[in-house]
């Protein structure tokens, strides 16, 4: 009677009951390892069984996981795309099978935009441009030499990123992209990468600035540079994206100089997206934006930091 319906219709119990599998990249950076933790919380919080597969940064795992999920019938599929190419195939299956995708955090490039629901992202491009504006106005008219250590090879982000960091910088003839290669999203491949630049630029004396995809890449950066004798954030200027705690503590410390926030919450709007599509075949628009905020050192960086211990990190 009334009380077992009060009962279903309290948030409590007001449980979706859908099964989800996420194929998730892996947990190459802090950001996604928060990502990965808000996933798991906002399933949690609406009664979604989460299937969660760690994909290593392999696509031909991601396929298999895709594939695992349709075989098991799941209600839909998050896919966090390492490359944005080569998914055509395994998401016709997911579409044959009636099962829903929402992509998370990066695009794929296909022509047939009815293979998944919705994409959950931020404008990579815009990211990109925001960075680099930062760095041109703090640049002027002086000469400025930047290094860049991309994302990984393909993915949308590293291709966005890269397009519109040369979008802010063009025209400036006195800053100049000298060096560009992937350190694949992660510390360790970041510093690697950042050692062979300062090896080639004079010991680093001749460069002004690096511009990183992602935090972890920069703070493997920092670490380059200070073994190299430099001060990272005055010798060598230090922009990134992401946003993510351990950036704010280099801020703090005056070895970074500006990030572009990144929500790890990509979840929250796919499983929305998904509800509201589930229960009366609502259509989701292609692009669910998040927003993207530039964070300097005179944002309060260690206040900053504190405030994202809450938020997945
Ligand atoms: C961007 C996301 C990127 C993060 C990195 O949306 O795909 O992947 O910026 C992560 O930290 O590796």
């Amino acid at each position: 009677g009334l009380a077992l319906a009060t009962l279903l219709a309290s948030p409590v119990l007001a449980q979706s009951g859908m099964t989800v599998g996420f194929s998730q990249v892996g947990s190459e950076s802090g950001w996604r390892a928060a990502e990965t933790s808000v996933t798991r919380e906002e399933a949690k919080k609406r009664g979604i069984d989460l299937k969660f597969a760690d994909a290593q940064q392999k696509q031909e795992n991601q396929i298999k996981a895709i594939r695992s999920f349709v075989a098991q019938g799941v209600d839909a599929i998050l896919l966090a795309p390492v490359v944005a190419t080569g998914w055509d195939q395994v998401l016709e299956e997911a579409k044959d099978a009636d099962i829903p995708v929402v992509l998370l955090d990066r695009n794929i490039e296909t022509k047939d935009d009815s293979l998944y629901l919705t994409a959950v992202t931020s404008d990579q491009v815009h990211e990109g441009k925001v960075a680099g504006d930062y760095l041109v106005g703090q640049v002027g008219s002086k000469p400025c030499k930047v290094v860049e250590l991309q994302g990984t090879t393909g993915s949308s982000p590293a291709i966005a990123r890269k397009k519109g960091f040369e979008e802010a910088i063009a025209g400036k003839s006195n800053i100049t992209l000298a060096r560009s290669q992937t350190g694949d999203f992660t510390r360790t491949k970041g510093k690697e990468v950042m050692e062979s630049f300062i090896k080639a630029e004079n010991g680093g004396k001749d460069i002004c600035a690096v511009y990183a995809h992602n935090d972890d890449m920069a703070v493997g950066a920092i670490q380059a540079i200070k073994e190299a004798g430099l001060k990272p954030g005055t010798d060598i200027m230090v922009v990134s994206i992401d946003a993510v705690p351990d950036i704010f503590q280099a801020m703090a410390n005056g070895e970074a100089n500006a990030t572009v926030e990144l929500t790890p919450n990509m979840a929250g709007p796919a499983f929305d997206a998904l509800e509201a599509y589930k229960k009366d075949g609502k259509e989701p628009p292609k692009w669910i934006q998040t927003e993207s905020k530039l964070y300097t050192q005179a944002d309060d960086p260690k206040g900053v930091m504190e405030a994202k211990k809450g938020m997945g990190y």
